[in-house]
């Protein structure tokens, strides 16, 4: 009997653990490896795919782990690991150095030379044999091409002629928390900080490593641990040790952390009694705080530096200049092979009274003046995440200095964890801008990958969002813009098209219908978001403080330039900002031919019409409506399309799991009444200036 109990109580503890582990909750992301569904996909997999061939018995363990787990349950069935290639259907997989037949292959020439990062995918036939062979130069090259094949399988591609060799465009690709010491996470909408630093370093939450893993699996390598409004607490003894133990986690699968600094940590934290960059006790202070980090993690990636912006302090405090200060860190962290991600988001109104200039207008006197291991790390936009803008003149304004691409994935402006927005879209439109800096063709992309300046070194940051909800993003469709920002950064070339396409088929269904109707509400969610918010290039009008919802009369009672009435200007006259040549002067910020292009009324694009352009109420735009009917158009246009997207997904009912299903509806109901408050309140306002 008592033993009946007892298998009674294991079955029930098992029954409970395997439905909490097959929870539809989102836990899994784009990695489910559901079996794959096609039967003809699924026979060419199982026959290509025998045995997986590991001839170093050291391999490293997430690879072997994740190939182990992802092609058994991919395939339904065991795929033995061997050291030899004895037979057909082996997977070879390696570097030259772990791997002799793949390092024979290179000397006979039948694998072409390995990228130094990145991988190679080949077919091949050897002695009679069919393998197929995953290379790469560095253990992260090689986790890399695993996850370009299982994705290949996830997405249910051939995998019968594979000739493919990938190598990242961009060398930091790196997700930046604003996590708190408190856990709180600024910005953030999905929960929790997943570092759980009390707990650190003695006991380290295992999430960390899920998360590793799904940033291997889009190539990220790096991540920033903690908010760019930054206490000087982290670089305690206390913290650092914390910060080498989720480093530890992080390392196997390819990935460093790096930290956000407070400037003045050597006066908080030693009491000294300046933290001038100039002055030798605070390079002291500074190159020793550096060994001290490198010494407890030796592949630490440097430091994030918010400074002189928004009430944290900077070098400027002291006379100096954004380089000094970058050059003073890039010298102490140099000898270990660091670097310094020095942020330019900054507006200073006593530089200029519009905000979109201040940057520029600080930063590019100083071009050519930061040290070889500095970056300049730029929002995309000249004001700060904001649906649309266009893309910050700095690219292409400071061709000395490589500068890093900071992207925001998580929502702040764009509706939070309850919009479905997919921001690929976005971020296409800003890598692909043409800047002319050095003729046509020198687009945003080229800059930030240091092709067209010559750059060694190039960057690109994403400010993750990432929480302790199950589904890590708050919103389902969110992680989305988690997987775009890691694929675009492997390869801003890739189309936003292309990444959901992926990422539907591996995150909800390979079902041509599911694909086709997911597929078509995350194309156009990202311009309806900028319709029913802030169309015609109209910006800044959230709601206060938290940024949901809108608030076009906000007026800010110290700083104008944190009211919405500073940026729309609307008035019995017209609306917009005025930044033409006859204005702000903005646009002049940008090379010919945009100057012209923006800064005439007549050519500028809608999209950006309100951005440049203060116009009447009556102005017609090339499409025969008045500036003013077209506004209303676009915000009931955007409204009407998150009520689409509601029809569409509630077609899918039957093709979705029950819970990913039903928390997606409420979300998309909560979106579309906020989408009609925004449709509501904002031509209501406006109408009090605007004349038919
Ligand atoms: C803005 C956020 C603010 C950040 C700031 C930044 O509202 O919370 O601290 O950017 O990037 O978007 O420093």
């Amino acid at each position: 009997m008592r033993f009946r109990h007892t298998l009674l109580y294991h079955s029930l503890i098992l029954l409970c653990l395997s439905a909490d582990l097959m929870a539809e909750d989102g836990y899994r992301l784009w990695l489910r490896y559901d079996k794959v569904s096609d039967p003809v996909m699924l026979e060419q997999y199982r026959s290509r795919i025998t045995h997986l061939v590991l001839e170093d018995p050291n391999a490293p363990w997430p690879l072997k782990e994740e190939l182990r787990t992802g092609l058994s349950a991919l395939l339904d069935k065991p795929v033995p690991i061997t050291s030899n290639a004895a037979q057909s259907g082996c997977l070879v997989v390696g570097t030259p150095a772990d791997s002799p037949l793949i390092a024979a292959l290179l000397e006979q020439q039948e694998l072409e030379p390995l990228p130094d990062e990145g991988f190679c995918i080949r077919s091949m036939k050897k002695d009679g044999r069919s393998l197929i062979i995953v290379a790469a130069n560095e253990p992260a090259g090689v986790l890399y091409g695993a996850f370009h094949l299982l994705r290949l399988m996830q997405t249910q591609q051939p995998i019968e002629n594979l000739s493919i060799l990938q190598r990242p465009r961009i060398g930091r690709r790196l997700m930046d928390h604003w996590d708190n010491l408190d856990g709180t996470i600024e910005r953030g909408y999905a929960g929790r900080s997943i570092w759980n630093w009390p707990d650190l370093p003695g006991k380290v939450n295992p999430r960390i490593k899920d998360y590793a893993r799904a940033n291997a699996s889009i190539g990220v390598n790096g991540i920033v641990l903690n908010n760019v409004n930054s206490r000087a607490e982290i670089l305690t003894q206390e913290y650092l040790a914390k910060t080498a133990a989720v480093a530890d986690v992080l390392r196997p699968w390819g990935i460093k952390v790096y930290l956000s600094i407070k400037w003045t940590s050597p006066m908080e934290l030693d009491k000294l009694s300046t933290a001038d960059p100039l002055d030798a006790a605070v390079r002291t202070w500074w190159q020793t705080k550096a060994k001290e980090i490198y010494t407890l993690i030796p592949d630490f990636g440097g430091f994030l530096v918010k400074a002189y912006s928004e009430g944290q302090p900077g070098p400027q405090q002291y006379g100096r200049t954004h380089a000094d200060g970058a050059n003073m860190l890039a010298e102490a962290l140099k000898p270990y092979g660091g670097i310094v991600m020095w942020r330019a988001f900054v507006y200073d109104l006593s530089i200029d009274a519009d905000r979109a200039k201040c940057a520029y207008l600080e930063f590019t006197p100083l071009d050519g003046k930061f040290a070889a291991n500095a970056f300049v790390q730029v929002k995309n936009g000249p004001i700060d995440f904001q649906p649309r803008e266009p893309f910050n003149p700095l690219f292409g304004a400071m061709p000395q200095t490589p500068l890093m691409m900071e992207l925001q994935i998580t929502q702040e402006y764009t509706g939070q964890a309850m919009h479905l927005v997919y921001l690929a879209p976005q971020w296409k439109e800003v890598l692909d801008s043409d800047t002319y800096a050095k003729g046509p063709g020198t687009t945003v992309a080229r800059i930030i990958d240091g092709s067209a300046e010559g750059h060694c070194i190039s960057g690109i940051a994403g400010v993750s969002g990432i929480g302790d909800d199950r589904n890590w993003t708050g919103h389902h469709f969110s992680q989305a813009n988690w997987y775009a920002f890691g694929r675009l950064a492997w390869d801003p070339s890739l189309s936003s098209e292309q990444i959901a396409d992926e990422w539907i088929r591996m995150t909800w269904s390979n079902d041509p219908r599911v694909v086709q109707t997911i597929g078509s509400m995350m194309a156009g969610s990202w311009e309806a978001c900028v319709d029913y918010m802030t169309p015609l290039g109209l910006h800044h009008l959230m709601a206060e403080g938290h940024h949901y919802g809108p608030q076009p009369d906000y007026v800010h009672s110290a700083r104008h330039d944190w009211s919405s009435t500073y940026y729309h200007k609307a008035d019995r006259a017209g609306i917009g900002f005025d930044r033409s040549q006859t204005g702000s002067g903005a646009v002049l910020q940008y090379k010919p031919p945009l100057q012209q292009l923006w800064g005439s009324v007549e050519t500028c694009p809608p999209e950006l019409l309100l951005w440049f352009h203060h116009v009447p109420w009556d102005h017609r735009l090339q499409n025969g409506q008045t500036v003013w009917q077209e506004l209303q158009n676009r915000y009931s246009r955007g409204a009407a399309y998150v009520d689409g997207m509601r029809n569409e997904w509630l077609a899918l009912k039957n093709d979705i799991d029950a819970e990913r299903f039903e928390h997606v509806k409420n979300r998309l109901d909560e979106q579309y009444n906020n989408a009609v408050q925004w449709r509501n309140v904002c031509p209501a306002y406006f109408g009090q200036f605007a004349q038919d």
